[in-house]
Order: C-alpha cells, then sequence, then structure tokens
C-alpha cells in the first residue's frame, strides 16, 4: 500500500495533484484543515491537507446503511475509480475489519449512480412536459397523482400533445376529450364472457392468488347468467385444501339453485365435466395458487390440461401493487390466461395500478367487481368510465 499526503490550498487542487501522481484509483484516506496558530495564524490562509493511498486490498469506512448484496467484480472495478471524486473525510479501519466494506461503499455509490439517472429522467420528463401545452401538462399530473407509471403517463400525454393542434392553442374540453381517447386506446379491448346459443358445455376457469375475489366473482356471474339471461349454469370447485372453500362455493350453488361438483383429481374434472356437458356454462374454481410455487403452479397446470379450459380468466385485485400484478399475470401465463377480471375495485383509491397492469398484461379485460354483494357488485368494464376516473381521481367506479 503506498500512503501519502497532499497539502494546498483547497480540496479541488489537492485532489487534482493527488490523481496526478497516484492515479484514479487512488482513494482518500483523511482530510483536514491546517491551521497556523497565533499570529502566523492571521498572516497565512489556512491550507488543507489530504491523505491518499492506492491499494488493491484497502478498505474505506463509512458509517451509510449497510447492506450484503456483492457487486459484480466488473462493476467493482470501474466504481472504485469514484471513490476518489466522492468520499472524503473517511478514516481508515483496521485489516480486520475490512471484509466486505469496500463492497458496501460501492454499493452505495451504485445506488447514487441509479439515484442520479433517475434524476436525469425525472429533469428530460420536466423538460418533455413543460414544452407541452398548460392542459396537457395538467394531465400529466392527475395520471401521476392517480399512480400511473411515470413512462406511461408520458408516454400518454406525448399522443395527446401530439394530436393538439400545432399553434399552441386548443379548446379545453376538446384536450380532455383527445386524453380520455388516448387512454381508452391503452385500455384496450373489454371482453366479456360471450354464450353462444349453439355451443352447450363452455368451461371457463378463474384462476389467480388466494384471497383475490375468484370464488365470490363466480357466485356473482353464475347468479347473473341465470337468473338475469335465464341460462343453464354448473358450478365445479377444484379448492379442496380448505374446507371451507369448498362449503362456500356450495352454499352459493344452493342458493342459486344450481348443481355444483367438488373435484380432487384431473380424472375427476374430466368426468365432472361430461357430466355437465349439457349446460350453457361450467364455472371451474380453482385453489388460490401462490404464483411463486413451482409445485402448486404444476398441479394446476395439471387441472388445466385435463379440463382444456374455453377461457382462463385471471383474477386480479386492483389493491395489489403494480408490480405485483406483472409478476403474478407472467407467472399464470404460462398456463395460458385468456383474460383478465380485476377485483375490489370499490378498495382501490386510485387506478393507476390497472393501466400500469394493462399496458403490460396487453390482454382483455372481462370484468371489474366493485364489492363484496353476490350478484351485484360485477360490471363490465366502461372504458371512456375508467379513462375519466384516471383523469378526474375525485369519483368512485
Ligand atoms: N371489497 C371487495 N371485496 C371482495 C370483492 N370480491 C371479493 N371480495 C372479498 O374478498 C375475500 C376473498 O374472496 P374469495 O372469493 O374467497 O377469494 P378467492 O380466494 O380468490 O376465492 C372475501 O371476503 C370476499 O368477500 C370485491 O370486489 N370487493
Ligand atoms: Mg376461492
Amino acid at each position: 500500500m503506498k500512503i501519502k499526503k497532499y497539502v494546498a490550498k483547497d480540496f479541488k487542487t489537492a485532489i487534482q495533484k493527488a490523481k496526478e501522481e497516484m492515479g484514479r484509483d487512488a482513494i482518500i484516506l483523511h482530510t483536514r484543515q491546517i491551521k497556523k496558530g497565533g499570529i502566523l495564524g492571521l498572516l497565512y490562509p489556512p491550507r488543507v491537507e489530504i491523505t491518499v493511498a492506492v491499494d488493491g486490498n484497502l478498505q474505506v469506512n463509512t458509517d451509510r446503511t449497510r447492506t450484503n448484496m456483492p457487486l459484480p467484480p466488473a462493476a467493482a472495478k470501474t466504481e472504485s475509480a469514484a471513490v476518489i471524486e466522492n468520499i472524503c473525510d473517511s478514516p481508515v479501519t483496521g485489516p480486520g475489519e475490512n471484509a466486505g466494506r469496500e463492497d458496501e461503499v460501492l454499493l452505495e455509490l451504485q445506488k447514487m449512480k441509479n439515484l442520479m439517472t433517475d434524476i436525469k429522467s425525472r429533469m428530460y420528463e420536466v423538460e418533455v412536459i413543460k414544452g407541452m401545452p398548460e392542459q396537457v401538462q395538467h394531465f400529466y399530473e392527475t395520471l401521476v397523482h392517480n399512480h400511473v407509471d411515470r413512462d406511461i403517463a408520458l408516454n400518454v400525454v406525448n399522443h395527446v400533445a401530439s394530436r393538439l393542434p400545432k399553434d399552441g392553442f386548443s379548446d379545453d374540453s376538446w384536450a380532455r376529450d383527445v386524453c380520455l381517447h388516448t387512454l381508452q386506446e391503452t385500455i384496450r379491448q373489454i371482453q366479456p364472457i360471450k354464450l353462444s346459443p349453439e355451443c352447450k358445455g363452455m368451461k371457463v376457469f378463474l384462476v389467480g392468488p388466494t384471497g383475490v375475489g375468484k370464488t365470490t366473482t363466480i357466485a356473482k356471474l353464475a347468479a347473473n347468467l341465470t337468473f338475469l339471461e335465464g341460462k343453464d349454469v354448473a358450478l365445479i370447485t377444484l379448492d379442496t385444501y380448505r374446507v371451507s372453500a369448498a362449503e362456500q362455493l356450495r352454499t352459493f350453488a344452493e342458493i342459486i339453485g344450481i348443481p355444483i361438483s367438488v373435484v380432487f383429481t384431473p380424472e375427476d374434472l374430466v368426468l365432472a365435466i361430461e357430466q355437465h356437458r349439457q349446460k350453457d356454462i361450467i364455472f371451474v374454481d380453482t385453489a388460490g395458487r401462490s404464483p411463486y410455487n413451482a409445485e402448486q403452479m404444476q398441479e394446476l397446470q395439471e387441472f388445466i390440461n385435463a379440463g382444456r379450459p374455453d377461457e382462463t380468466i385471471l383474477v386480479l385485485s386492483v389493491t395489489t401493487d403494480s408490480n405485483d400484478l406483472i409478476n403474478i399475470y407472467q407467472r399464470f401465463q404460462t398456463i395460458g390466461v385468456d383474460k383478465i377480471i380485476f377485483t375490489k375495485l370499490d378498495e382501490a383509491c386510485n387506478y393507476g395500478a390497472i393501466l400500469n397492469a394493462l399496458h403490460e398484461i396487453k390482454k382483455p379485460l372481462a370484468y371489474f367487481t366493485t364489492g363484496q354483494s353476490v350478484p351485484d357488485d360485477i360490471e363490465i368494464p366502461d372504458s371512456l368510465r375508467l379513462a375519466q376516473m384516471l383523469l378526474n381521481g375525485d369519483e368512485a367506479l
């Protein structure tokens, strides 16, 4: 290890000197201001002293947040050059305490770098937004306020701005209509379950994580199809893991007055479907599966292979974070997902998560559910209304 002190009139000059002599990998160990005492102190301006070292094994101590995540060696090498630029006033530690410290420092630097990138992209956003008409800037703020991802919101308002007159003036309500229209395009298709009169025994599977509202939604759909549309409906439940789960659907089936089969194996599922093949529609309620549990997903796959659904609908709750919604979708996509139902809109404070999820998921929306009441709290999504919600955020769906 090579250690050297540099004295200069200010830190910048001292660091520059150090870098020239010791190279960019040099680390600042210590910095201090030197002031002469007594009468000389009045005559001479203060100077600074920095202590610099070059050694691959030397560690710098920081009291910042600790984390054990190691950086890849390549990153470690490139980042070490930045240490000299960023870390001053850091005392040296004893050799025994060194393990892992450099990684911590480098990780902190990586975090700072990410932060800088984030700030840079925000500044870019601000620049782009500043150049847009005032109404459009307001749309952007409202969308972000409603938890629409910034890049999606930026995309939307970019579209809006490109559709408005270039002379800078446009009527407020016109601009709003253009924005609603653009949002509707992002929301894309709405496709509720469609029964064809000539086709019997349509099989619709509802899949998704536990507690999102699959069973309740099946009860709502079954009741509405039976009472409002006069269809013949049968239910099958694969949720035999919790005694209460099968009972829950059995109770709904009894109230509605429709048959229900409780199925334990893929072979039984085939038999149950066969038994109900004359019905207009067969809803298959699945057990809540953790998308991160490969064994559970494999089991679900086996039921899907045996049951050969006409439609597999993924049920997602809007109270789930946008990124989680996308992760959940990606896992369930392996078993094949045709449509999405969003539940619990009544519990959400904003609807940005729906737009964020649809931006990635790109599957038609089948239904929204808006409460616990069977059969009332379910509706066919209205893209204009959702767009209005995203732009206002102060009315409930
Ligand atoms: N607030 C609200 N609660 C709902 C909605 N849909 C279902 N739930 C409730 O969510 C809980 C779990 O529902 P359940 O159908 O058993 O979920 P599953 O595990 O996916 O079958 C129950 O308490 C339901 O009443 C909805 O749209 N809004
Ligand atoms: Mg259930």
